[in-house]
């Protein structure tokens, strides 16, 4: 089974469509004609013109067209019609659910994190990251990194995905894996879906989310301690003023997102949820301050391209005594309750807390953002642990 990576619907490899290539120059094809069901998914009209869309018994790499006879390599989805990139079809591919509270950095985090993937981490791993389709390094370059790397300001809140359709970021992965006689490459297609708090907020949330989270091989909770109550006292000053502006909204509250997700996920699987969950503090930047020099969270991890699991446990712990500190331990009992497998972190997408609409004088400068990917990737056997 392969899921598609825009409407998460699951298909078997038998069932992906292909699209004619229709007319090219002097080679004859298929005319052009409106696609009701990409139209729909987009949310388009009138729906896009294009040659049509057929399945065949024996789907490969390419078909020919039962109209008009030309080869086609266009393999689309036979429920939305989009576009499978190639690389997806041959590599499994991880979908990665992102999901927390309206405004606790979602969107920020992914902006930061791909950035960080494609340089100064991806460098450490020895790792590429390439955009498997075209929509997503436009989508990328629009929605995150002009705004926040080229006029360094802050993300708009991610508009309802039922106001504005959007495409989730499909990319490549592809690490060089030194062996003891020669290195081999290993790849991974990572989706990242940048849900809006907006959506996680519905009672009934909606058909496209909960397709998402049943595919969904891992899920990131972003957790905001400015919206903790009980994290007030560890704030400096000026986030505790920012902070607790979603005090009077219950259904944004930190930990009912967890319960709300949780709760899909176990429709699914049942029993105690073997998906690894990742757990993060985001903006721990807003908290450094008080926290002790000493702390394993308050360190920079070591870039040995592996994931240190001292490191690892160090962290976690850390941050387990944080929330039973702020009054948040129940989302630590809950978790513990319902995951087999989850793991806490802390993480800073920005570094520095912004001024105003603006990032930080300083720039952008993430800390530890990549460790709850690296921790998946240790998990999806992409990535060693190493003892020091
Ligand atoms: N101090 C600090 N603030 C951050 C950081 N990341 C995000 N923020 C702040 O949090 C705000 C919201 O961030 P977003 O990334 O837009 O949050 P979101 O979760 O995508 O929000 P929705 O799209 O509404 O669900 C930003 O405008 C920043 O003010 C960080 O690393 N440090
Ligand atoms: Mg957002
Ligand atoms: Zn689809
Ligand atoms: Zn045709």
């Amino acid at each position: 089974m392969i899921t598609c990576p825009y409407c998460f619907t699951k298909l078997a490899p038998n069932r992906i469509a292909f699209r004619c290539l229709g007319t090219s120059g002097k080679t004859k094809g298929c005319e052009a004609k409106p696609d009701q069901e990409l139209g729909d998914f987009r949310g388009v009209a009138p729906p896009p013109a294009l040659p049509p869309v057929f399945s065949v018994r024996k789907p490969g790499r390419r078909a020919t067209c039962p109209t008009c006879s030309r080869e086609s390599g266009v393999r689309v989805c036979p429920s939305c019609h989009s576009r499978l990139p190639a690389e997806y079809c041959a590599n499994p591919g991880k979908i990665v659910a992102l999901v927390g509270a309206k405004h606790a950095g979602k969107s920020t985090f992914i902006a930061v994190l791909i950035h960080e993937l494609m340089n100064r981490v991806g460098e450490e791993l020895n790792a590429s990251l390439v955009a498997c389709d075209d929509r997503t390094i436009e989508r990328y370059k629009q929605d995150f990194a002009r705004p926040l790397y080229g006029e360094r300001k802050l993300l708009v809140a991610t508009q309802s995905a039922g106001t504005t359709p959007r495409d989730p970021l499909v990319y490549l992965f592809t690490r060089t894996i030194p062996g003891r006689l020669r290195s081999r490459t290993a790849s991974l297609t990572l989706v990242l879906f940048d849900t809006a708090g907006e959506d996680l907020r519905q009672r009934e949330m909606s058909e496209l989310h909960l397709r998402y989270l049943d595919a969904a091989d891992a899920v990131i909770f972003l957790l905001d301690p400015l919206e903790l109550p009980g994290a007030q006292a560890a704030l400096s000053g000026g986030a505790r003023e920012r902070g607790g502006t979603l005090a009077n909204d219950l259904l944004s509250d930190q930990m009912d997102v967890v319960v709300r997700v949780t709760e899909l996920l176990r429709k699914r699987d049942g029993g105690r949820l073997a998906i690894p969950a990742a757990v993060a503090l985001s903006k721990i930047d807003e908290l450094r301050e008080s926290m002790e020099r000493q702390s394993a969270l308050h360190r920079a991890r070591d870039p040995i391209g592996a994931l240190d699991l001292d490191d690892r446990e160090a962290v976690d712990e850390q941050v387990r005594a944080l929330l039973h500190q702020w009054q948040a331990g129940q989302i630590d009992r809950y978790l513990g309750q319902q995951y087999n497998d989850y793991a806490l972190f802390g993480l800073s997408a920005l570094g520095a807390v912004p001024e105003g609409e603006t990032v930080a004088r300083s720039g952008i400068r993430p800390y530890r953002i990549e460790d709850p990917l690296l921790w998946l990737l240790y998990r999806f056997k992409m990535l060693n642990g190493v003892r020091r």
